[in-house]
C-alpha cells in the first residue's frame, strides 16, 4: 500500500476532536497508511525572505507532522496578498475585490517553491501526494521541475469561476497550467468542473479523452467532481454529548415563546451575510406576525481580519443588525442576535437542533459544511427546515432544502416565511431525504472516491515541458 502524504496550507492534529470532519476523515487515511502531513505551522519569523527555514516533524500517532514557518513578508505575500486577496475573491466571482498587486504572486510562488524543495526530501518514491486547496496550485508543478515522478492529486475547496473570470487574473494561464500539472484535480460541484473543462477546451484547446480524461498542456490528467461532505457519524455523537444537550436545552428554555433562526458561518463576504440580513428585516416588514414568532441568531466568526474587505463587512453587519433592532426590537425582544465569534464545536449540534430554520445563503461557495451539519443534528421527528442558496456546491445535492437566490431579497423573505410556516409531515419528508444524501456521500466517501482514482493514475511519464 501506497504511502498518503496530504500537503495543506494549515495542518491540525487528527487527535483532536475540534479539529473537525475534514481534519477527521483525512486523519483516519492517513493513519491507514502511516501518512505524512505537511504545510504551514501557523507561525510568523522575523528572518529575511529567502532564509532556510527548517520543517519540524512531530509524531500523532502512526502519522507524521511535517510543518514550517513563513518569514512575515512570505506571509503578506502568499498569505495575506495572493490567497486572500486575489485567488479567494476572484474564484467567489469577486473580481471588483480583488488586489492584482503584482508583488503578490512573486510570493505566492516563492512559498510553493519552498515548499516543494521541502517536501521533496521527505517524499518516497511510491508515496500518493494529495494538496489541498487554492493557497497550492502550483505545487506539483513545481514539484515536478524538481523531479516528482510520484502521483499527485489536488482537491479545490472553493469554486472555479467561468473561464472569462478565471482569465482576468493576470497570470491565469500560469496558474491553469499549475493546475493541469497534477494527475487528478478534483472539483466541488459539475458547474466547477464544467468551468474547469471549458477554460481548458477554449483556452488551451485540450483533447478529451473520455471518462473525465484530458490531454492538455502535453500531459494527460483526469478531472471530476467530488462534493465534500461531513462526517455524519461524529457530528450525530457530538449531537448526544453533554455539551450539546445542554446548549439545546437551554435554547429551549431562552427562546420557548419563539421559532429560532440560525446561521454560522465564518465572517466573510462570500457568505451573503449583509443579504441575509435584509431578507430577516423585509420577513419583519411583510408579516408582522412574525415579529411574535422569530428570532435570528447569527453567529459570525472572526476571520482574516488583516484583510481590508473582511473589516468593511463586519461593520456593513453591524449597522445592519443595529437598525433592525432599532426599528423592530421591543422591551422584551430583540430580533436579531449577532454575535462576532466562534462556537465551540462540540455545542454547535445542540444549537442547530434547538433551530426550527437555519439560513445558508452564501453568494458563492465551494459546497458548505454548515447545511449538512445543520441535517445531520436535527430531530427526524421534529426536524428544522434548510433555507439554502442556490449557488452553494451543497445546493447540487441538496434540492430537498428550500433553495433561494440570496439577491433576490423579496424571494429569500417568502422562503424564509415557507420554512417558518412549514407542516410537520413536510419538513419530516424533506429531512429524511436530505438526512439519506448526506449519509451517502459523506466525508469518508469523499476521501474514499478520490484516492481510489488517484491510485490508479498512471505515474508521471514526462516531466513538466512548459516549465
Ligand atoms: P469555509 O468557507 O470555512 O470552508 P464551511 O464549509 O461552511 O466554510 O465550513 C466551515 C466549518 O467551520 C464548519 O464545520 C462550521 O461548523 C465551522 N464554523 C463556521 N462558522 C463557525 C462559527 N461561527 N463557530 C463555530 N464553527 C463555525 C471552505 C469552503 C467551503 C467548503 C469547505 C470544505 O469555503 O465551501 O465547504 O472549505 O471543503
Amino acid at each position: 500500500m501506497s504511502r498518503l502524504v496530504v500537503v495543506s496550507n494549515r495542518i491540525a492534529d487528527p487527535r483532536k476532536t475540534a479539529a473537525g470532519g475534514l481534519a477527521v476523515a483525512l486523519g483516519e487515511v492517513l493513519n491507514n497508511s502511516g501518512g505524512l502531513w505537511f504545510g504551514w505551522s501557523g507561525k510568523l519569523v522575523d528572518e529575511p525572505v529567502g532564509t532556510d527555514l527548517p520543517v519540524h516533524k512531530q509524531q500523532a500517532g502512526p502519522v507524521t507532522l511535517a510543518t514550517m514557518d513563513l518569514t512575515r513578508e512570505d506571509y503578506e505575500a502568499y498569505y495575506v496578498g495572493y490567497s486572500n486577496g486575489v485567488l479567494w475573491p476572484v474564484l467567489h466571482y469577486r473580481l471588483d475585490l480583488a488586489d492584482f498587486d503584482a508583488g503578490y504572486i512573486e510570493g505566492y510562488r516563492r512559498v510553493n517553491q519552498t515548499f516543494a524543495r521541502k517536501l521533496m526530501e521527505l517524499l518516497r518514491p511510491d508515496d500518493i501526494v494529495w494538496v489541498q486547496d487554492y493557497h497550492l496550485i502550483p505545487l506539483a508543478a513545481e514539484l515536478r521541475a524538481l523531479g516528482c515522478q510520484q502521483r499527485i492529486g489536488f482537491f479545490l475547496h472553493i469554486p472555479l469561476p467561468p473561464p472569462l473570470i478565471f482569465a482576468a487574473i493576470p497570470g491565469h494561464d500560469w496558474l491553469m497550467k499549475g493546475l493541469c500539472s497534477y494527475d487528478l484535480v478534483g472539483f466541488q460541484s459539475r458547474a466547477d468542473l464544467d468551468n474547469f473543462t471549458r477554460y481548458i477546451q477554449d483556452e488551451a484547446h485540450a483533447q478529451d479523452l473520455g471518462e473525465g480524461r484530458w490531454r492538455v498542456f502535453n500531459r494527460t490528467l483526469q478531472a471530476g467532481a467530488f462534493p465534500i461532505g461531513i462526517d455524519v457519524k461524529e457530528f450525530e455523537s457530538l449531537a448526544a454529548g453533554a455539551e450539546s444537550m445542554d446548549m439545546f436545552e437551554r435554547m429551549r428554555r431562552e427562546y420557548s415563546r419563539r421559532k429560532l433562526l440560525v446561521g454560522v458561518d465564518r465572517l466573510d463576504y462570500s457568505k451573503g451575510l449583509p443579504q441575509r440580513l435584509r431578507a430577516f428585516r423585509e420577513l419583519l416588514a411583510k408579516y408582522p406576525e412574525s415579529r411574535k414568532s422569530a428570532t435570528l441568531i447569527q453567529i459570525a466568526s472572526p476571520s482574516r481580519e488583516d484583510v481590508s474587505a473582511y473589516t468593511d463587512i463586519l461593520h456593513e453587519l453591524e449597522s445592519l443588525c443595529g437598525s433592525i433592532n432599532g426599528n423592530y426590537g421591543e422591551l422584551d425582544w430583540m430580533p436579531v442576535r449577532y454575535m462576532h465569534r466562534t462556537v465551540a464545536r462540540a455545542r454547535l449540534p445542540g444549537l442547530y437542533r434547538a433551530s426550527r430554520v437555519a439560513l445558508v445563503t452564501p453568494l458563492r461557495d465551494g459546497m458548505n459544511l454548515v447545511a449538512k451539519e445543520y441535517i445531520a443534528a436535527q430531530d427526524p421527528d421534529d426536524p428544522g427546515v434548510l433555507v439554502l442558496s442556490r449557488f452553494a456546491g451543497a445546493a447540487e445535492q441538496l434540492k430537498e432544502a428550500l433553495l433561494v437566490n440570496p439577491y433576490d431579497t423579496a424571494g429569500t423573505a417568502e422562503a424564509i416565511h415557507v420554512a417558518l410556516e412549514m407542516p410537520l409531515e413536510e419538513r419530516q419528508q424533506r429531512h429524511q431525504a436530505l438526512l439519506a444524501t448526506i449519509r451517502k456521500a459523506d466525508v469518508h466517501w469523499w476521501c474514499d472516491s478520490y484516492l481510489h482514482l488517484l491510485g490508479q493514475a498512471e505515474a508521471e511519464e514526462s516531466g513538466t515541458p512548459w516549465l
